[in-house]
């Protein structure tokens, strides 16, 4: 209760007579009211995006400069990146499978835990935006090929070759060394998970990728599955993966990151702790990449990747805002 209102109604009702203990509740709710208020006076809104996009991060703060929710900022912060012909993992220009076809995964989530996905999506620029329609217009969480790209028709989006001069020669060269055999981390690792938060300190997150290079047809990754490729609680904050999909599946490695910051590690130690579980699973390996980003309520973000060769990197970029620092360096452990 407002201390105005109570004052009010207690001097109607019993004549001017507060006990002491209703007079210090009041007072410790003043100070909950102002400590929400410096909580409000300090959120800063950050955007933050796997790897060096700098467009996505560049988009995505342009959105929240504005007073644009994070949802849109993610959203749009990906789309940016998808509709760039020069990245060979999101979108348009994207790496095919094995068999030319060129199949896009992506999911996205907001504040209130709502998301939606689509998986092995073919002809459209923008599988982020059709996730969002999914989230906002269906009942459904996951929209799969055919029926994900019937319902982006009906949405309005329009049929686009995605397989472009370039990553069709790509792709031929490949197939003549590749005897057919998909090999991890191919593609050169650069999905787009991004996170950001706005002005008033609520937390959304977004993937998108073509998934592995060359992948077997039919496959799909972490990338569009809730929980795996990006996971957001915004109680606590939000979390994305890179690398390979298969690893990040078994260990459900964004809300792993999610849940670890829950129990009080920051963003950084959660992200560590998350490949080095990964990794102890898979004692011996040495030729794969995996990586999480991850966002927390006060702004803080970390990042930890490892890479083939067991090399481990901190990520420090998180493209801060627009301010977009070259994304990893080396660190080992
Ligand atoms: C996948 N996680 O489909 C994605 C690939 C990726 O950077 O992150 N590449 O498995």
């Amino acid at each position: 209760m407002k201390r105005r209102n109570f004052i009010k109604n207690t001097s109607l009702s019993t004549a001017g007579i507060i006990s002491a203990s209703l007079l210090s509740s009041c007072e410790n709710e003043d100070k909950k009211t102002t400590a929400k208020q410096e909580e409000k006076e300090t959120i800063k809104p950050i955007a933050v995006c796997t790897w060096n996009f700098e467009n996505a991060n560049s988009k995505a703060w342009e959105v929240l400069a504005n007073d644009g929710n994070a949802l849109d900022a993610v959203e749009q912060g990906a789309m940016a990146e998808e509709a760039n012909i020069k990245n060979t993992t999101v979108g348009i220009g994207a790496t095919p499978d094995r068999d030319g076809n060129v199949t896009l995964d992506a999911c996205i989530m907001d504040k209130d835990s709502n998301c939606g996905a689509v998986v092995y999506l073919q002809n459209i620029v923008h599988p982020i935006a059709v996730a969002r329609k999914v989230m906002e217009e269906t009942p459904h969480i996951i929209l799969a090929g055919k029926g994900a790209e019937q319902f982006a028709y009906e949405q309005g989006f329009k049929k686009t070759n995605l397989l472009t001069e370039k990553a069709r020669k790509r792709w031929l060269e490949w197939k003549k060394t590749s005897k057919y055999e998909t090999i991890i981390n191919i593609e050169n690792h650069d999905t787009i998970g991004m996170l950001a938060m706005d002005k008033h300190g609520d937390i959304a997150g977004a993937c998108t990728t073509s998934g592995m290079g060359y992948k077997v047809g039919g496959r799909v990754g972490d990338s569009p599955i809730i929980g795996a490729g990006l996971y957001v609680d915004n109680e606590v904050g939000g979390a994305t993966a890179t690398g390979v999909g298969e690893e990040v599946i078994r260990t459900v490695g964004s809300f792993l990151i999610v849940e670890l910051m829950r129990q009080g590690k920051s963003p950084q130690e959660a992200c560590e702790e998350g490949v080095k579980r990964i990794m102890a699973k898979n004692k011996g390996r040495k030729d794969f990449q995996i990586g999480f980003l991850a966002l927390n309520k006060k702004g803080e973000t970390g990042g930890y990747c490892v890479h083939p060769g067991f090399t481990y990197r901190k990520a420090t970029n998180v493209g801060h805002t627009n301010e977009q620092v070259d994304s990893f360096y080396k660190k080992k452990v």
